[in-house]
């Protein structure tokens, strides 16, 4: 009887899913669904890609957490539209789901938006079960939580399309092994494109925007590229 109840709430959720998604594709929106543990640097990776590619494109955020409104007050000095969920209003929920999202879109103007960034709530299992309507699934990975969480979490490293590394700048302060941390993560998934970063230094924030600018150009502008 449980499994019945998760399965119907799984299929409620995907069903309200493809409904973003024809509206995503009908207003021609990269959306991207940003993953990871609390604190791995999502939404500093947010700020840091909103300041370089706020004057190119078209940017907008759907905020995702527990409490409080402190990412969507950080993200909102770059002077792009933010919609905060709180899910402590749905019973705390530690993901979002098609249905919150479908919610914070109506606050959006869609026909102006071209990439939307869900930033998902801070936790590495919730997430990974509910699609919401994105292309494309990303999971932010710290270089602080070790080189073992793509083994001991693996729905998340297995459903998603980018790897972001973050806080390589503390790769000298820390015992992961990077190359084991890679290994890993081909392990759960070959597909798994990884890319290390630091979103405080912007090591290697260039490879993020450039694969951010050529999944926006591969969709909308072939004619144009
Ligand atoms: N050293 C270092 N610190 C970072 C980096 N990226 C983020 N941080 C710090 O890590 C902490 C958490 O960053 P956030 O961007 O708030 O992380 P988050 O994933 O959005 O956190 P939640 O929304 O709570 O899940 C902050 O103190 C950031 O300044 C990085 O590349 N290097
Ligand atoms: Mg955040």
């Amino acid at each position: 009887m449980k499994i019945q109840v998760l399965t119907n709430v799984l299929k409620a959720n995907q069903t309200i899913a493809l409904e973003n998604r024809r509206s995503f594709e009908k207003n021609r929106i990269l959306v991207l669904n940003l993953m990871s543990s609390p604190g791995a640097g999502k939404t500093l990776i947010l700020e840091r890609t909103i300041e370089k590619l706020k004057d190119d494109f078209n940017l907008a955020v759907i905020e995702g957490d527990v409490a409080t409104t402190n990412d969507a007050e950080r993200l909102a000095k770059h002077q792009i539209p933010v919609v905060q969920i709180t899910t402590e209003s749905f019973g705390g929920a530690c993901h979002l789901d098609a249905n919150m999202v479908k919610k914070a879109t109506e606050k959006l103007d869609l026909s102006w938006v071209q990439i939307l960034f869900i930033e998902n709530i801070g936790n590495l299992i919730c997430p990974a079960e509910f699609v919401l309507g994105e292309d494309k699934k990303i999971i932010v990975l710290s270089l602080t939580e070790g080189e073992d969480k793509p083994s001991k979490y693996p729905l998340a490293f297995r459903i998603s399309d980018l790897l972001l590394i973050n806080k390589i700048d503390l790769l000298p302060h820390v015992d992961t092994d990077l190359d084991v941390l890679l290994q890993n993560a081909q392990k759960v998934n070959s597909q798994l494109f990884p890319i290390k970063l630091s979103a405080k230094t912007e090591e290697g924030l260039e490879n993020w925007l450039n694969w951010l600018v050529k999944e926006y150009q591969s969709r909308f502008q072939n004619n144009s590229s």
